[in-house]
Parts: structure tokens; C-alpha cells; sequence
């Protein structure tokens, strides 16, 4: 993958709410270190990005607020934009998709589809409240969980438990627009056969890739792939989006993962016309590496629908690479829009002014790039102080200083060939060579050795002892140590933008190239004069970590108080009515995770009546370890129901607890199995 032109894309994020360290350590700031570095390398980049303004949790949100979805949309766009501006992420392009550009590029190319007859119209049968006249997207959708019993559960998914659902096999279901019961009403809607790309795609990726792209990746590919692809809709009954341009298609829009990643295109179109460039050269040319920086929850939609959508458009090139991050966590916890479990981008802007870097480096030392990671407060203070004060501005310092002091800040004599300058070409191809192969944090470890080589050094030459009887050997000793630093202000822009241009500043030097970099002699000439120097980074105190760490207790606290908030009682029912169900005791005699379900644990339970399987979603609250010979209570008359290709039989009673985990409902002694509850 070494072509001379780079597409690079980022997540759209959803413009339903600011961005935190999450986005910024998972797609963000490794996006923006690559583009920085290939600018660096020559390339012609497209860096582009934009809000992704459609889809459900915007109108969810604004339902809440109540205010329109553009009202959401055009509050978050600002904010999220100067984020990353603020946090020196170089986007080319930053749109968004409720542009009118936008709305034109993705209808051009659903009718390019629709007129290549790529899409199958498949009539389905779909939720439709008549008070609100309109149809119900899955979310909208409440009701009972078959499986947990929570009746908050919605139409795609129980979040108590986990369990993947569909509207219909939800208990009495409720419509979140008029609170009535939702009737099913016939819908027409336009498909794409994915299952027709099955063998573009193994071909394409199992086979062409098995070797270039993340084993996170390619394993989740894989996994859907080996699962089989079925057809998927790409228009939704929806008044809030993209309006699908056929004269049939009235109240319905394309489907937010269909017009979404068209942004790409749409925004890149809009960067071109800006900028006198040809839109096509980024997209429709074997010659441009076409890379998608995303979370691992948009592995699918990357590298399989988006792929599928272009491969049936026919003019486009695929993605060379999708180097998608795992997770980020917050203290040991998921980061949480919904709980405000997180650190949002903007509030680090305000309570740390000027120390952009600082986040930049921590977030880049602990990217999830293989496996989830964790963000502590503690951690953000060490890197600062021991790290960049400690090792990195410690010796830029020191450099600058004893120039300034025993030469006037003009640069002296040196050996051009010495072997120390060796370092510097040495970390210069390293990080070359990670940030081709996407590993962030070696790279970045290379950017830090040189400056810890730097420390070494000056540690064993000491020139402020030998600037005394060997003048000549302090100069060589300064000289070389001068270009390490210049050396450090060129290799730290892609990671550290904003130090290196105070670095540049402070050495009065201009940018070089990477391979200008590589290849130079010298970085900075004999006789050249320095600016005053200045401090980089300035040590963290503790008190405003404890700041931040009482902030986010304060949240959980809040968190807390409103779950114990009870939900309103459901409607009153008859004895008859309670008669009907058939709770016992239970004990669970084996317990085992299900494949591939974060949130779900298969038992063996015996009822007294029977040994049955349940499947449940406690997989986040207890291990298989301690849910063995458990007793518990069993809604033993529930229709049984597939959950995960698993046949579950009944259902466990849980609560869940002040902190958000999930407890057994149980006897408070230990009685036989299949003892009624009454
Ligand atoms: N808006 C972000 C997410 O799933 C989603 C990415 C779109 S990229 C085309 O969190
Ligand atoms: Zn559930």
C-alpha cells in the first residue's frame, strides 16, 4: 500500500451529543497522526470527515428536549467541529450530512443502484401508530423482554440483558410517540442483497487481506462472513433523514448506514470544489489508498455494507485498509454517553487550556489499538509529569538554556558526522515504518527513546563541567544535542502538532519534510541562532487531578439517585390475570458464556419439574463461576424463545442494583426446586 495519493476517512460522529476521549483515542487522533505523517511523507491527502446527522439517536434526543432533530444537529455540529479543530485534528473537509450537497450525493447514488437493479423491494410487515400516523422505528418501539422480563426493553434491543430483539417478539408493545399500542401495517422498502456479495467479499478481504489488515478486523469479517449475509434494507419509514428520490417512496428515507459513509464521498466533492481538485482521483482511481479510521463497532458497516454498496455502484475502488481500535474505558468503567460516564473533548479544551499535546500523547501512549484499554486520571498526570516534563521537555530545555548560556543562543561548532545523529534518522524510519502498519504507540515510543537518547547523552557528556577545560568537546557535545531537539520538533508534529510548533519556533526552523528528515545531514547549522527558550509542559498538580476524579464520582453519585427512580407502575391486572404465570424455585446446575455475546450466560437449570436451558443476560454482573448452584426463581411458563441460535426455556427473575449491575431475584433461604411463588 504505498501509493502516492491518500483517501483517508473518519467516523462520522453521531451529532446527537459532544465527542469524548473514547472517539478521540479510538479513531480520531490515530486518524489524524497517520494524515499529519503521510502530508509529511509527500503524499496527496484527503483528510475527510463530517457530522453524521441522520438516524435514530438524534430524534430520540430531540424528542427528549423537545425541540426539532435540526435543532440537535446544528447544536452538536458546532460543538463537535470545534473540538477537534481545538484539539488540532487536520481535517481537509469537516461537513455534515444533512448538507444539501450531501442529500444530492447519496440520492445520486441510491438511483444509481436503484436503476442498476441492485436493490430487491420486499413488502414487510412493520409497526405503524395511528395516533402519530407514522411508522415506528425499532427504537421506538417498548415493551416487556421476553427474555429478562425488563419492561423497558425496546424494539432492537434489551439493554438490561442484552438480548437482540425484533419488535415483534416484544411483550405488549407500546409505542414512545403516542404511549398506544402499535398496530402492523404492510410497508414497502428497497433491499440490498448483501448475500450476492458473499464471494466479492471473501475474495476481496479473506483472501486478498488475511495478511495486511488487524486480526480484529479481519476476524469480525470473517465471523459475518462464515454466518452468511442476508438481505438488508436500505430505506427506513422515517420522516428524519435522507428522502429516498423515487415518486413511490413517500415518508420513507435511506437508511442511516447507507447515506452515512456516502458522507465521505459527498464531503470529499465539497473539499474538491473548494480546492480545485478532482473528487474521483480520491475515489474512482486504483492510484488512491482509500483508509477508513473507525471504532470496532463500525467493523460491519466498513467493511462489508459500504463495500457491497460500492462494489454494486461499480466505479469505485475499495478500501486498501480499515484499521479499526477497540474500545477505550474511563477509570476501570464503560464510557457512557447516556450515564455522562466520560471526559467530552470540550470541557478539556476549557479546563486545560494549552495542554492539547498532553491529551494527545496520553491518549496515543494508551490507544486501544489491539485491545480494549483504560483512561485513569492518575495515569493522564504520570505521562505528564514524568513523561513530557520529565524526559521530553526536560531535555529540550536543558538544550536550549546552555546554548543561550554559554554562546548566546547561536549554535556552535560540531561533528557533522558523528554517530549520535544516527538516533536521529533511526526513530525517524521507525515511526515511518509503524505508522504504515498503523501501531500508534510504537511509534510514539520511538518519538520518546530519541528524546530519552537525548537525556543520556547529556548526562554522560555534562558540558556544563566540560565547557571549563575542553571547550571544544562542550561545543560538539551542544551541537549534537541541538540536533536531536531539532530532530525531536520535526518527528513530534504528527503526534504532538502543537509542541512541535513552538519547537520549531524556539529553533528557529522550518518544517522538513520525512524525508528530508531521514536524509539530511544536519538538522540545524553551525552559527544558526535559537529563540528564547520556553517551557513546553508544566507539571500536573494533584489537586487538579482530584478535581477530575471528584467530578466523575459526582456523576456516578447522580448516576445512582436517578436510578433508584422508580418506573411507574404498569397497568393494574386481576388475580385471574396472576394466575396465569408459574414462578418456582430453581437452582442453576452448569453455566457457560454464549459465543460471540458479550452479555449473555446459557444455564442448566433444575426447576423440580424439569433440568431446562436459559439463556440470560447476566454476563456483564456475574462470571459462569458463581452463578453454579445458585437458586433462584423461574418464570417456568414462558414460551420458550431462540436467543443466539440457543432455545431458552423460561425465564431467571433479576434487579439490578444501585451501581448498574444485575442481581438474582432469590429466596432468602434456601427451599426445594419447583416450589411455586405465589
Ligand atoms: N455515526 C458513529 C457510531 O456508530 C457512526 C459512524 C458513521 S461513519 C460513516 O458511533
Ligand atoms: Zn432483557
Amino acid at each position: 500500500m504505498r501509493s502516492e495519493r491518500k483517501m483517508i476517512t473518519a467516523a462520522l460522529p453521531y451529532a446527537n451529543g459532544p465527542v469524548h476521549i473514547g472517539h478521540l483515542a479510538g479513531v480520531y487522533i490515530p486518524a489524524d497522526v497517520y494524515a499529519r505523517f503521510q502530508r509529511r511523507s509527500g503524499k496527496d491527502v484527503a483528510f475527510i470527515c463530517g457530522s453524521d446527522e441522520h438516524g435514530i439517536p438524534i430524534t430520540i434526543r430531540a424528542k427528549k428536549e423537545g425541540v426539532t432533530p435540526q435543532n440537535i444537529v446544528d447544536k452538536y455540529h458546532e460543538i463537535i467541529k470545534k473540538s477537534f479543530a481545538d484539539l488540532g485534528i487536520s481535517f481537509d473537509e469537516y461537513s455534515r450530512t444533512t448538507s444539501t450537497k450531501h442529500h444530492e450525493v447519496s440520492q445520486d447514488f441510491f438511483k444509481t443502484l436503484y436503476n442498476k437493479g441492485k436493490f430487491t423491494e420486499e413488502v414487510s410487515e412493520q409497526y405503524f401508530d395511528e395516533q402519530a400516523g407514522e411508522f415506528l422505528a425499532d427504537r421506538y418501539i417498548v415493551g416487556t423482554c421476553p427474555n429478562c422480563g425488563n419492561d423497558g426493553a425496546y424494539g432492537d434491543q434489551c439493554e438490561k440483558c442484552g438480548t437482540t430483539l425484533s419488535p415483534s417478539e416484544l411483550l405488549n408493545p407500546k409505542s414512545m410517540l403516542s404511549g398506544n399500542v402499535p398496530v402492523l401495517k404492510e410497508t414497502k422498502n428497497w433491499y440490498l442483497p448483501l448475500n450476492d456479495y458473499e464471494d466479492f467479499l471473501n475474495e476481496w478481504i479473506i483472501e486478498g487481506h488475511k495478511d495486511d489488515w488487524k486480526p480484529n478486523v479481519y476476524g469480525q469479517v470473517k465471523s459475518w462472513l462464515n454466518d452468511g449475509l442476508k438481505p438488508r434494507a436500505m430505506t427506513r419509514d422515517l420522516n428524519w433523514g435522507v428522502p429516498v428520490p423515487l415518486p413511490d417512496a413517500e415518508g420513507k428515507v435511506l437508511y442511516v448506514w447507507f447515506d452515512a459513509p456516502i458522507g465521505y464521498i459527498s464531503f470529499t466533492q465539497e473539499w474538491a470544489e473548494k480546492n480545485g481538485k478532482n473528487w474521483k482521483d480520491y475515489w474512482q482511481n486504483e492510484n488512491s489508498d482509500l483508509i477508513h479510521f473507525i471504532g470496532k463497532d463500525n467493523i460491519v458497516f466498513h467493511c462489508i455494507i459500504f463495500p457491497a454498496m460500492m462494489k454494486a455502484h461499480g466505479e469505485y475502488m475499495m478500501p486498501t485498509n480499515v484499521p479499526a481500535f477497540e474500545f477505550l474505558n474511563l477509570e476501570n468503567d464503560k464510557i457512557s454517553t447516556s450515564r455522562n460516564w466520560a471526559v467530552w473533548a470540550h470541557e478539556y479544551v476549557e479546563e486545560f487550556p494549552g495542554q492539547q499535546d498532553v491529551l494527545r500523547y496520553t491518549l496515543l501512549a494508551s490507544a486501544p489499538e489491539t485491545k480494549d484499554n483504560n483512561f485513569t486520571w492518575k495515569d493522564f498526570q504520570t505521562k505528564n509529569n514524568s513523561e513530557l516534563v520529565g524526559i521530553f521537555g526536560n531535555f529540550i530545555n536543558r538544550v536550549a538554556v546552555l546554548i543561550h548560556k554559554y554562546y548566546d543562543g547561536v549554535v556552535p561548532q560540531g561533528d557533522e558526522n558523528a554517530p549520535e545523529l544516527l538516533e536521529i534518522k533511526k526513530a525517524a524510519n521507525e515511526i515511518e515504518n509503524f505508522l504504515e502498519h498503523f501501531e500508534f504507540r510504537n511509534a510514539l515510543s520511538s518519538m520518546m527513546n530519541l528524546a530519552r537518547f537525548g537525556n543520556q547523552f547529556l548526562q554522560i557528556e555534562e558540558p556544563w563541567k566540560t565547557i571549563k577545560d575542553n571547550p571544544e568537546k562542550a561545543a560538539n557535545s551542544l551541537f549534537i544535542a541541538a540536533q536531536i531537539a531539532a530532530g525531536l520538533a520535526q518527528i513530534s508534529e504528527p503526534f504532538m502538532p502543537f509542541s512541535s510548533e513552538k519547537l520549531l519556533k524556539m529553533f528557529n526552523i522550518s518544517q522538513l519534510s520525512w524525508k528530508e528528515i531521514e536524509s539530511e545531514k544536519i538538522l540545524i547549522k553551525t552559527g544558526h541562532q535559537i529563540n528564547p527558550a520556553e517551557l513546553l509542559f508544566s507539571k500536573i498538580e494533584d489537586e487538579t487531578i482530584e478535581f477530575q476524579i471528584q467530578k466523575l464520582e459526582n456523576t456516578k453519585q447522580s448516576n445512582k439517585k436517578t436510578n433508584l427512580k422508580a418506573s411507574p407502575m404498569k397497568d393494574e391486572i386481576q388475580f385471574d390475570d396472576f394466575t396465569k404465570i408459574d414462578l418456582r424455585t430453581a437452582t442453576i446446575l452448569t453455566a457457560e458464556k454464549v459465543e460471540k455475546a458479550d452479555k449473555l450466560l446459557k444455564f442448566t437449570v433444575d426447576t423440580g419439574v424439569d433440568v431446562r436451558t436459559v439463556v440470560s443476560g447476566v454476563a456483564e454482573s456475574f462470571t459462569p463461576e458463581e452463578c453454579i448452584g445458585k437458586q433462584v426463581m423461574i418464570l417456568l411458563n414462558l414460551a420458550p424463545r431462540k436467543i443466539r441460535g440457543i432455545e431458552s426455556q423460561g425465564m431467571l427473575l433479576l434487579t439490578t442494583k444501585p451501581d448498574g449491575k444485575l442481581a438474582f431475584v432469590t429466596p432468602d433461604e434456601t427451599v426445594e426446586n419447583g416450589v411455586e411463588i405465589g
